[in-house]
């Protein structure tokens, strides 16, 4: 590859088929929730219950043993690691199949579903069953204290410096399963083409900011994605 500084941005496209359903679309998580009940911290505090059964529900889903990595996470690891320059994936899903792909050098921009957060402490503390409304928090032992460890509407996703700061400085920004709805993610394409960047789009339709790509690839990921690496 001629290239020395890639940062890839992967969105609920990637996961789609190791049957984690997408955000928007026919069949998406937001035909059944409306994104104001339950990825808001409005949401949260008006109706606790409501929003950790709608994590606790993909929680159980993404541990029940039917959801693995598929190829495109596969070709993603494999790219960490042979390629010999700078190498940053972020990702805006919650899930963990880059981890278990094997990629390490990996920024979860929008949260970990794994993980729950004390709202006074900020402590994170692994979870791998369901979050009550009730629970103790073992740092400041009140009840009620424990969220989700994602990122909602209205709130700054996490490490973003960083993320910049990569952007600013990459010679190959690849977005791939990401619909370009939801900011900041969706402007990333222009830093990194502020940046000097070449940028490729893999996704199975042209994104709401498709037009910012100078390449374009339009497939499954599973497809998409591993041809791209190889
Ligand atoms: C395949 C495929 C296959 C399917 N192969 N492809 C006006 C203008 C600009 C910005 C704003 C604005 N008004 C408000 C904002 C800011 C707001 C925002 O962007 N709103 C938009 C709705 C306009 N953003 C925020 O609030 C963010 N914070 C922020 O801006 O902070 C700064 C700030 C803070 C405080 C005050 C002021 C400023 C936070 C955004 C948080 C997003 N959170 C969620 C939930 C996370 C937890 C959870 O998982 O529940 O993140 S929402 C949801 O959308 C989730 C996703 O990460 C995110 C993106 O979705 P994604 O991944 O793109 O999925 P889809 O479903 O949309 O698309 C899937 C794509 O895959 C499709 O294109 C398919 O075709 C494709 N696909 N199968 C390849 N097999």
């Amino acid at each position: 590859m001629k290239y020395h500084r890639i940062v890839i941005l992967t969105g609920a496209g990637i996961s789609a088929e190791s049957g984690i359903r997408t955000f928007r679309g026919a069949d998406g998580l937001w035909e059944n929730h409306r994104l104001e009940d339950v990825a808001t911290p409005e949401a949260f505090e008006r109706d606790p219950h409501l929003v950790q059964r709608f994590y606790n529900a993909r929680r159980h889903q993404l541990l029940s043993g039917e959801i693995a990595p598929n190829a495109a996470h596969l070709a993603l690891a494999q790219l960490e690691k042979e390629f010999p320059g700078e190498f940053l994936l972020v990702t805006q899903n919650i899930d963990d199949l880059h981890e278990r792909a094997g990629n390490r050098r990996l920024i979860h921009m929008h949260g970990e579903l794994l993980k729950a957060r004390c709202s006074i402490s900020g402590d994170l503390s692994p979870i791998r069953d369901d979050l009550s409304a009730e629970a103790v928090c073992e740092c400041c032992q009140r009840s009620g204290t424990l969220r989700p460890h994602v990122v909602w509407f209205g709130e700054m996703p996490l490490e973003m410096e960083r993320i910049y700061t990569a952007l600013s400085d990459c010679d190959l920004f690849v977005s791939i399963g990401t619909s370009g709805n939801v900011y900041p993610a969706a402007g990333f394409v222009e830093c990194a083409n502020s940046a000097g960047a070449h940028s490729v789009e893999l996704n199975l339709e042209r994104s709401s900011v498709g037009d910012a790509f100078a390449e374009h690839r339009y497939g499954p990921a599973s497809e998409t994605v591993t041809e791209f690496v190889r």
